[in-house]
């Protein structure tokens, strides 16, 4: 089965995991976007590992950047592999570098991790981003690109046009819907699809190269002044303008165990509220993306921890969640949990309702708090009384960020006065 689903051929996986995730500010604010918690137990970067070794690649390495300490001691700690077998999953710092410079872009990234990839000397190497959520079977897009024999292929699904801005978008050419006629990095004038005008095809920022051409597209690219050495603006680019760019349609991925809800499910978790909607996919009665399928788990390490637990508190206040997530380690006294988010640890006491609301690792709730629509990180202690989510113009005053659709996000270290 293997064999013919394309992984004959020796693929090494690429993630490029050094983004700095400015519009997730203040999550991003001393850890890297794939390193930010989702999902109770997962950091971002899970679901892209996930999702290789799952397609069969268990040679990958992931290239870091930005504030990467969190990231590198996620990635060391989950994803370190039995090395008997010739499998790794290494993490490479910016540091290894070429020139005087960090990382400029992807591509750059790429092209200074060049010895990567002679090591290896794979056939195919695969390369995708580490902030989405969603399971794909990358073998099903290696078999489409050797059958194709195209030199480079970008998977590609359809998004609203009010979102061109932020992928790249695909145009096809009329007499071969597989191959990309042009492709334009965030565009700002768009033009919607002949049978759906409302949408574009968009990069989803995963890519299959043919190893040498990788090679020679990165490094041509690093000769050229003029370019930001970017996959998405420079790379892909190129490749289409020699007639070399190839798509893959998304829809097309069939995965084990999916439901017909979650089945085809991709989200970028770029911005706040793009983060908070693909939380909410998660706790809904029948989920929009169901992490219970364990036939392509989403893997993890989270450290030990003790079972959950819901006890009376107070005055015999039933401490209960519905529609929630609730991690391991949490304890929920007399308190109210609904349509949220808990990871491991958070303590939550009397009187209090949660809703709506993402808490992570060992957030304290104290009695009587009122928290809606909001989004703390790690460790942050709520005081007893405190309302966050109630008073928009209040959460301001005390520091918190409030998105434009009313959501609060109260950053790490951030001392909540009583
Ligand atoms: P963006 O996500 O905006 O668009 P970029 O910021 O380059 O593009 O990030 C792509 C991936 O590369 C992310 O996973 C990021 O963490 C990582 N990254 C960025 N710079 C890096 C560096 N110097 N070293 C290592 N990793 C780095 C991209 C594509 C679009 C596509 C969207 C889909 O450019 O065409 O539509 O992804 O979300």
């Amino acid at each position: 089965m293997a064999a013919q689903r394309g992984t004959r051929r020796k693929v090494l996986a690429i993630v490029l995991a050094g983004g700095e995730g400015k519009r997730l500010m203040p999550l991003t604010a001393d850890r890297a976007k794939p390193a930010v918690p989702f999902g109770g137990i997962y950091r971002l970067i899970d679901f892209a590992l996930s999702n290789i070794v799952n397609s069969g690649y268990l040679k990958v390495v992931v290239l870091t950047q930005y504030k990467s300490h969190s990231l590198d001691a996620h990635v060391t700690k989950t994803w370190r592999m039995s090395t008997l077998l010739g499998n790794y999953v290494a993490p490479v710092p910016a540091q290894q570098r070429l020139g005087k410079s960090w990382f400029s872009g992807s591509a750059d990234a790429i092209h200074q991790s060049l010895n990567l990839i002679h090591d290896e000397r794979p056939d195919i190497v695969v390369v995708v981003g580490a902030d989405h959520v969603y399971r794909m079977d990358f073998a099903q897009m290696v078999e489409q690109h050797v059958e194709t024999g195209a030199a480079c292929t970008v998977a590609a699904i359809r998004q609203p046009i009010s979102l061109a801005d932020q992928f790249g978008v695909i145009d096809v050419k009329q007499d071969d819907p597989r191959q990309i006629r042009e492709f334009l990095e965030k565009p700002t004038d768009p033009r919607g699809l002949p049978d759906s005008p409302e949408e574009v095809l968009a990069s989803m920022g995963n890519y299959v190269f043919t190893a040498d051409a990788l090679e020679e597209a990165v490094r041509a690219d690093a000769a050229k002044e003029d370019s930001k050495h970017d996959m998405g603006g420079d790379i892909v680019p190129a490749f289409v303008e020699q007639g070399d760019g190839w798509v893959y349609d998304f829809k097309d991925n069939e995965i084990a165990g999916a439901t017909d809800r979650d089945r085809g499910y991709w989200r970028d978790v770029g911005t706040i509220d793009s983060y908070y909607d693909a939380h909410m996919d998660l706790v809904s009665v029948h989920p929009v993306f169901n992490l219970y399928n364990d036939a392509w788990p989403i893997y993890t390490n989270y450290g030990p921890q003790p079972p959950a637990k819901f006890v009376h508190g107070s005055g015999d206040r039933v401490g209960h969640a519905v529609n929630s997530a609730v991690s391991p380690g949490c304890v929920i006294s007399g308190s109210t949990i609904t349509d949220s988010v808990l990871s491991p640890g958070v303590m939550a006491h009397s009187f209090s309702h949660v809703t709506g609301s993402v808490l992570m690792d060992k957030v304290g709730i104290g009695r009587s708090c009122q928290i809606h629509r909001a989004i703390i990180d790690k460790g942050v202690q709520v005081p007893p009384g405190v309302h966050i989510g109630v008073d928009h113009d209040h959460d301001r005053e005390r520091g918190f960020t409030v998105t434009d659709s009313g959501l609060v996000v109260v950053g790490k270290g951030t001392v909540i006065e009583p």
